[in-house]
C-alpha cells in the first residue's frame, strides 16, 4: 500500500488529487488550516475508497507547528510515496506600487517558504528510503508574467526554480520531481484572490470554460504512474480558450 501527502488538501486541486489518489488506493496525509474541512474529506474517502487517512491541521507558514504536526506522525506514516505540495493561494491583482506588503508577506510566505519547509522533512523522510516523488504544483504564472501579477507571479516563479533546484539536489537519492504548471483553475482559488468577492471571482471564468480541478489531478496520477524509469520535469496545462497568462478568448 502506498502514501500520499497532499497540502492544501481542503479545496480545490488538492481535494481532487486526495479523491483520485484514494480512488488508486492510497494511504493518504492530508495538511490544510481548516480542521472541519480537513476531517469531512478524510471521513468521506475512508468510507468510500477503505483507505486510512491522518489529518495534520496546519498552516504551512509556521514551521514549528507544521513540524510538529508532521514529525509526530507514527513511523510508519513516514513511508511517504509521494508528496504534492498543492498548499497556495494569491491575495490581490494590484500594480506594484498599490500592492499590498500583508498580502506579499502572506503569498510568499505560503507559495514560497511554506513549500519549502513541507519539503525539508518529508524528503528527509523519503531519502532515508531512497525512493519518492515529489510534485510542485507551479503555475502558467511561474512561466510568465501577467499585468498586475507581480508578487504572485515571483512566487510561481521561485516554485518553478526550486523544482529544477530539488531534482539536482535528490538525484542522488532516486527521488523524482515534477512541477504541474496549471492556468487557469476554477476552485476557491479566485474567491480567496479577492478576499470573499464572489462576484469578482466569478468574472475571472465569465465566457470560457475554465480547467477544473480533476483535470489537474488526472496530470498529476498520470506523471505519477510512470515507469520507475521516467520522470516527467514539468507540464504546462491550459484552458483550451487561455492562449497565455493574459490572453484568452471569452465567448
Ligand atoms: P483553493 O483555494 O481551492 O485551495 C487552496 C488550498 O490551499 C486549500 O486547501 C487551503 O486550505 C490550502 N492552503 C492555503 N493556505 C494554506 C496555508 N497557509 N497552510 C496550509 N494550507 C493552506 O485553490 P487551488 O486548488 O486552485 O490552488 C491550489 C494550488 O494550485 C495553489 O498553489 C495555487 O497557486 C495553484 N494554482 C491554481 C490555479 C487556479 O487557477 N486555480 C492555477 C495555477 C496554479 P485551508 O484554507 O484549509 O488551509
Ligand atoms: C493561477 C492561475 O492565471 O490566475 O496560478 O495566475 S493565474
Amino acid at each position: 500500500m502506498k502514501t500520499a501527502l497532499i497540502t492544501g488538501a481542503t479545496s480545490g486541486i488538492g481535494e481532487a488529487c486526495a479523491d483520485l489518489f484514494a480512488a488508486q488506493g492510497y494511504h493518504l496525509i492530508l495538511v490544510a488550516r481548516r480542521e472541519h474541512l480537513l476531517k469531512d474529506v478524510a471521513k468521506r474517502l475512508e468510507e468510500k475508497y477503505a483507505i486510512e487517512t491522518k489529518t495534520v491541521v496546519a498552516d504551512v507558514r509556521i514551521h514549528d507547528d507544521l513540524s510538529y504536526g508532521l514529525e509526530t506522525l507514527p513511523a510508519q506514516w513516514k513511508q511517504v510515496d509521494v508528496l504534492i505540495n498543492n498548499a497556495g493561494l494569491s491575495q490581490g491583482l494590484d500594480p506594484i506600487d498599490k500592492g499590498n506588503v500583508t498580502d506579499w508577506d502572506t503569498m510568499i510566505d505560503t507559495n514560497v517558504k511554506g513549500l519549502l519547509y513541507v519539503t525539508k522533512i518529508v524528503s528527509n523522510w523519503m531519502i532515508s528510503r531512497k525512493s519518492g516523488h515529489i510534485i510542485n504544483i507551479g503555475s502558467i504564472a511561474g512561466q510568465e508574467v501577467y499585468p498586475n501579477g507581480n508578487v504572485y507571479c515571483a512566487t510561481k516563479h521561485a516554485v518553478d526554480a526550486l523544482n529544477k533546484g530539488m531534482r539536482i539536489d535528490l538525484l542522488p537519492h532516486g527521488i523524482k520531481v515534477t512541477a504541474i504548471n496549471p492556468g487557469m483553475v476554477e476552485t476557491e482559488f479566485s474567491k480567496v484572490r479577492f478576499k470573499g468577492d464572489e462576484g469578482r471571482a466569478k468574472k475571472v471564468y465569465d465566457g470560457l470554460e475554465p480547467l477544473v480541478a480533476n483535470d489537474i489531478a488526472e496530470a498529476i496520477w498520470f506523471v505519477v504512474s510512470r515507469p520507475a524509469h521516467v520522470n516527467i520535469n514539468d507540464m504546462l496545462i491550459m484552458p483550451t480558450a487561455q492562449a497565455t497568462g493574459a490572453i484568452i478568448k471569452r465567448n
